[in-house]
């Protein structure tokens, strides 16, 4: 019955929204609260500096331990450091949003939740706001209400910088998802896979024949292709933009810094790459995808799935493609269908087991004809303290990590 969220400005789950709008008022800088809320006596709040070895190895290890889990617990996200590092340390962090808990007579950090700045536009609104993520609480501390008191302090900390609306997206359902979106799964190890009991060989099938079934050609077929460089920042921002027009809920790169960071490629953490165009050396496309392991739970063979996600991607559609919508979807499916097949490619030579995507942006242009295949997790998209209509998953133009 949501005794915590029934008190939240966020839609009820029997509500059926149409405008677009806040559901509180802000306040007052001076008015928010200056202290934070109370924790239970044996624990105490702290700042996680990320710029520090041992707090973010203290962060690493609560969440490799802590974090997210599949329904069957075989796997659990396992961040890296150096993903932590890049995921909370965009433009503009805030060292006040990197909220843990620790023990108070030992210090040892058993819970955190974090918030990063970011602007996104629901329909026709662009704004600043939080991006919220990263909330965890040590397996021993479940179910006493600790969550509850770690989003209000998020929500202190936000207000504080006079931000009062966020984004957060959660595997559970809350009152009230904006949008869902679902997994899909595409294999490139498939005899590991079956090992770590992540796909199963179909009864008609056997390993030899799943292993052609998946195999990707050695080499890229797209001509132009190459690994992004910070002096494409300002072109691929504009690229970027434009092609997330076509989205309801989408994130906006405000700035080449942005892109600079969220889109450059990062060592072992993001893998990027552009179209240049041989003639006009224009770039017409790009796409990128991040690293992501998980552990595998007591597997005897293997303790850690390789898994790339895939992140941003672009495409310019030439106007002589775009006469009807028709034609235009047809141009971004033909065009998108290469781009992945590339990226397949690309994500088999860095030695990932598995690419992850969700059917969002025009994801479902690529899934089938990519071999990508449905999984058991979806993901629920949420606004806080913002109204807007539902989008459908086609709609949603913003990938969080
Ligand atoms: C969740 N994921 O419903 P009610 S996603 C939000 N997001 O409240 P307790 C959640 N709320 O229903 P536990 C939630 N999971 O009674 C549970 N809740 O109103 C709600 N898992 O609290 C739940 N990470 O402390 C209930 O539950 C209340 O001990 C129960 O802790 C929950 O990062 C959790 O999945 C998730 O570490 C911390 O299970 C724990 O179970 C855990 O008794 C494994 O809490 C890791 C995991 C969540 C990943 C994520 C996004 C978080 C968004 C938080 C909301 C942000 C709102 C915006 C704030 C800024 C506003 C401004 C400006
Ligand atoms: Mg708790």
């Amino acid at each position: 019955d949501h005794k915590f969220w029934n008190t939240q400005p966020v839609p009820k789950h029997d509500e059926l929204v149409t405008a677009i709008g806040p559901i509180e008022p802000s306040i007052p800088v001076d008015q928010v609260p200056k202290n934070s809320p109370t924790l239970p006596k044996e624990f105490e709040w702290c700042e996680i500096d990320m710029n520090s070895e041992k707090e973010l190895k203290e962060l690493y290890e609560l969440l490799t331990m802590n974090y997210v889990e599949d329904d069957d617990a075989q796997f659990r996200f396992d961040y890296s450091a150096s993903f932590l590092k890049w995921a909370l340390q965009p433009p503009k962090w805030r060292k006040s949003w990197h909220i843990g808990v620790r023990v108070a007579t030992n210090k040892k950090l058993v819970a955190f939740i974090s918030g990063i700045p970011a602007d996104m536009r629901t329909y026709n609104v662009t704004q600043p706001l939080v991006e919220v993520n990263f909330l965890c609480i040590h397996k021993k501390l479940r179910s006493k209400r600790l969550a509850p008191v770690l989003i209000k302090e998020i929500t202190r900390k936000s207000h504080l910088e006079g931000i009062f609306q966020a984004v957060y997206t959660a595997g559970v359902v809350l009152p009230k998802p904006v949008g869902t979106c679902r997994y899909f799964h595409r294999s490139l190890n498939p005899k590991k896979l079956v090992e770590c009991n992540f796909s199963r060989i179909p009864a008609k099938s056997t390993l030899t024949r799943m292993i052609k079934h998946y195999k990707v050609p050695d080499v890229t077929s797209t001509v132009g292709l190459r690994e992004m460089k910070v002096s494409d920042a300002p072109e691929v921002r504009v690229l970027l933009n434009k092609y997330l027009e076509r989205f309801d809920f989408a994130v906006v790169f405000e700035t080449d810094e942005d892109v600079e960071h969220w889109i450059c490629p990062h060592k072992d953490v993001v893998w990027s790459y552009v179209v240049e165009d041989p003639e006009t050396h224009k770039i017409t496309d790009m796409f990128s995808f991040y690293s992501l392991p998980s552990s595998v739970i007591n597997n005897p063979k293997h303790s850690t799935l390789n898994a790339a996600y895939m992140f941003y991607y672009a495409i310019d559609v030439p106007e002589s493609a775009k006469k009807t919508p028709a034609d235009e979807i047809k141009y971004i499916r033909k065009r998108l269908n290469a781009l992945i097949a590339d990226a397949l490619t690309l994500a088999k030579k860095a030695n990932f087991d598995v690419v992850n995507t969700l059917d969002l942006m025009d994801n479902s242009l690529y899934v089938d004809e990519q071999k990508f295949g449905p999984g058991d997790g979806h993901l629920n998209y949420y606004l806080y303290n913002w109204k807007c209509p539902d989008v459908k998953r086609q709609k949603v133009g913003l990938v969080m990590l």
